[in-house]
This record gives structure tokens, C-alpha cells and sequence, in this order.
């Protein structure tokens, strides 16, 4: 005779596969799917960020994933336009992951770049740390 245990265990592990698979969401959010930002990951790493040009609409809110892919070295974005509206400075520890939120309100072309550099040595925008956001307009005209 089967055994109702066994039933069960094969039922939660089921469960837990469910739980496991959903998305991992950042404090604050929702689960509802609408609410959620699209996600655009950058790695960070090797002296340069990938991918290293990234487009966003005018107005509507992105969330970076910012990772930094190196075993030792720490890496930093910084994003900066005052009449953009943009003002990170993030520092990311090697082998560390972060969320940042982003709305961009004026469209144009913005830098990005990595702000680390050690004494006597070139920075790491200098070696090639260095992006491109560019902010779309939403106007169809
Ligand atoms: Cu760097």
C-alpha cells in the first residue's frame, strides 16, 4: 500500500520547484507584472561595461542591474546630468550586484563611466570604462 507520506513529499517538492522559479523581486515591488520596470542588465568588469550603449524612452522608469563580473577589482558606474535629471554614483565591490532605478526626463546622449583610479596609475575611463545612454524621445512628430 502507498503511503500518504510519500504522496506528500512529491507534492511540495513540486512546490518548491514553483517557488524557486519565480522572478526575484526588489523590495517595494509588486507582484503584479505592470508594475514592474523593464530590467536592463550592464556588467561591469575587464575595464569596460557591456553592453556599453543602452536606450531608454524620455520619461518612463528602467531598472539597471549593475554587475560587477571581476574576482578583485571594484568597479563604479556614475551617471550624472543635472538637466537630464540623473544623478548615480553607484560602487560595486568585485563580484557584487545592484539595483538601480532610472527616469530619464530629457532625451539626448548621456556618459556613463567608471570613476575608480588608482594613484599613479590610468583610470578606469581612461582604459575604456565608458558608455553611452541615449534618452529617446516620446514624441512621434
Ligand atoms: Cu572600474
Amino acid at each position: 500500500m502507498k503511503s500518504p507520506e510519500r504522496w506528500l513529499t512529491g507534492k511540495s517538492s513540486i512546490l518548491i520547484v514553483v517557488l524557486a522559479s519565480l522572478p526575484v523581486l526588489a523590495p517595494g515591488y509588486s507582484m503584479a507584472a505592470d508594475t514592474v520596470p523593464p530590467l536592463i542588465p550592464i556588467e561591469l568588469g575587464d575595464y569596460s561595461f557591456s553592453p556599453n550603449e543602452i536606450e531608454i524612452r524620455a520619461g518612463s522608469t528602467t531598472q539597471l542591474q549593475l554587475i560587477n563580473r571581476d574576482a578583485v577589482v571594484p568597479h563604479n558606474f556614475t551617471l550624472r546630468d543635472d538637466t537630464a535629471g540623473l544623478d548615480i554614483d553607484v560602487n560595486l565591490a568585485a563580484g557584487k550586484a545592484r539595483l538601480v532605478e532610472i527616469t530619464p526626463l530629457t532625451p539626448g546622449s548621456y556618459k556613463f563611466y567608471c570613476n575608480k583610479k588608482l594613484p599613479f596609475m590610468k583610470s578606469h575611463r581612461q582604459r575604456g570604462m565608458e558608455g553611452t545612454l541615449t534618452v529617446i524621445s516620446t514624441n512621434l512628430d
